[in-house]
């Protein structure tokens, strides 16, 4: 299943037969204390539920406990919201979001006869291995990747793909050399636009002339020295299903531009037409829409910077808590403009508005801590909505930003449920 051929799996699936029975007992068991929320209220984090049963462990991911599947080929999977709780996201619980099938490359981690080449606009087209990139400097830096459709599950009608909740997104420690040293090393020439990528991935198919998917990035995003071509992930090489042997990593834009498993970069005089490029792919309607329309090809843009958003990490929700104690409330928040400004709690549905004190990022493009203590007035059913300010001034919506055909860049405001005794 691709992005544009999966079911859309909205909560309707939940609300009917066999699904009702799964979803009540998976949630009276994350929700700790037991309490019901109402439906309408119920918080993005509880809606989906892992779809593999209990103890069934998809190909893929047997190194990687905890994460909730949403679809196994390709394989698709989420991190829990808790478990992004931590700076960096530990490799073993980073989203996994695949268009294709792995290469046999990166689950034997054989470096035999790899290579990235770079061609097209360039004077020296150029073969590279991944000990050759090691003689450009090496650079380390902490990385948001976000999927584009991160949230999808909050649109109203749903929007096919895979319905992520919170989860599709990362903050990791990556290792490589800057994208702009390389390719200014092949000589970039003056029709040099943007630059495209291929993975070593294959298509559903099966067919070999297919690619699952083949974006990338204007030039200018690609010479910005934040964008990547990385090796590494968190101390260790990029492990098979986060792109062995070499990804791209382009902050600030659609996790979709952070193409995995190189094998070419093709540096183009006009705008990349390659898979999911084109049509509807990763692309906004132009205007603002109303819920359910068909909107154009021509009138949709590609999705470039990523909104401002944030996830309280702890306490998770639907957990019971003592008026009489303060609450600390933690969480990240990141933009695809760079630096968060302010985070801002509300435990009275966004009538008055608390300032969360906010740790700079460890370098541009790595998401903030936020942390608060929050003192319940009386005892009852609360929710805890934080919203984030970037340096630009945009903060976060109450509610989806705009229905969108495909369901992107949902950042509305992530709300927890606490019972106050
Ligand atoms: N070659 C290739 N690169 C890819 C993809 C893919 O399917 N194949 N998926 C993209 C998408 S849509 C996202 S969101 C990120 C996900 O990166 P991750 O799986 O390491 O979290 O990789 C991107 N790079
Ligand atoms: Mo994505």
């Amino acid at each position: 299943m691709t992005d544009d051929q999966a079911r859309p799996r909205s909560r309707r699936d939940f609300l009917t037969g066999a699904g009702l029975v799964g979803a009540g007992a998976l949630l009276a068991g994350d929700l700790r204390p037991g309490f019901p929320l109402p439906p309408g209220l119920m918080p993005l984090g509880l809606v989906p539920l892992g779809l593999v049963p209990l103890g069934l462990v998809p190909l893929g991911l047997q190194d990687k406990p905890g994460l909730r599947t949403l679809s196994e080929r390709p394989l698709n999977a989420e991190t829990p919201v808790e478990l992004l709780d931590p700076e960096l996201t530990p490799n073993e619980h980073f989203f996994v979001r695949n268009n294709g099938i792995v290469p046999r490359r990166a689950l034997a981690r054989d470096l035999s006869g790899w290579a990235l080449k770079i061609d097209g606009e360039v004077d020296r087209p150029t073969d590279l291995t991944v000990d050759a990139l090691r003689r450009f400097p090496v650079v380390q830096r902490a990385v948001v990747i976000e999927c584009g459709g991160n949230g999808r599950a909050g649109f109203h009608p749903p929007t096919p793909g895979n319905q992520w909740t919170l989860g599709a997104v990362g903050c990791a420690k990556f290792e490589g050399v800057r994208l702009a040293d390389v390719l200014r090393s092949c000589g970039l020439r003056k029709s040099a636009v943007f630059v495209a990528f291929f993975g070593e991935d294959s298509h559903l198919s099966g067919n070999p002339d297919k690619s699952p998917i083949s974006r990338g990035v204007p030039l200018a995003k690609a010479l910005d020295e934040h964008t990547l071509l990385a090796f590494g992930m968190n101390g260790v090489p990029l492990p098979p299903q986060h792109g062995f042997p070499l990804r791209l990593v382009v902050p600030g834009w659609p996790g979709s531009c952070s193409g995995k498993w190189l094998r070419r970069l093709w540096v183009r005089d006009r705008e990349h037409d390659g898979e999911k490029m084109t049509g509807s792919a990763y692309r906004l309607p132009k205007h603002p829409v109303a819920p359910g329309t068909k909107v154009a090809a021509s009138d949709m843009a590609v999705i470039e910077q990523m909104p401002v958003k944030s996830v309280i990490t702890g306490p998770a929700t639907g957990g019971e808590h003592r008026a009489a104690q303060p609450l600390a409330v933690r969480g990240h928040a990141w933009s695809g403009a760079g630096d968060v400004a302010a985070v801002h709690l509300s435990i009275d549905f966004g009538q008055t508005w608390l300032p969360c004190s906010v740790k700079p990022a460890v370098n541009r493009y790595a998401w903030q801590r936020f942390t608060a203590e929050i003192r319940f007035p009386s005892g009852g059913y609360y929710e805890v909505w934080a919203r984030a300010t970037d340096h630009t001034g945009r903060q976060q919506p109450m509610v989806v930003p705009g229905w969108n055909p495909k369901g992107y860049c949902n950042n509305a405001m992530h709300r927890i449920a606490v019972r106050v005794v």
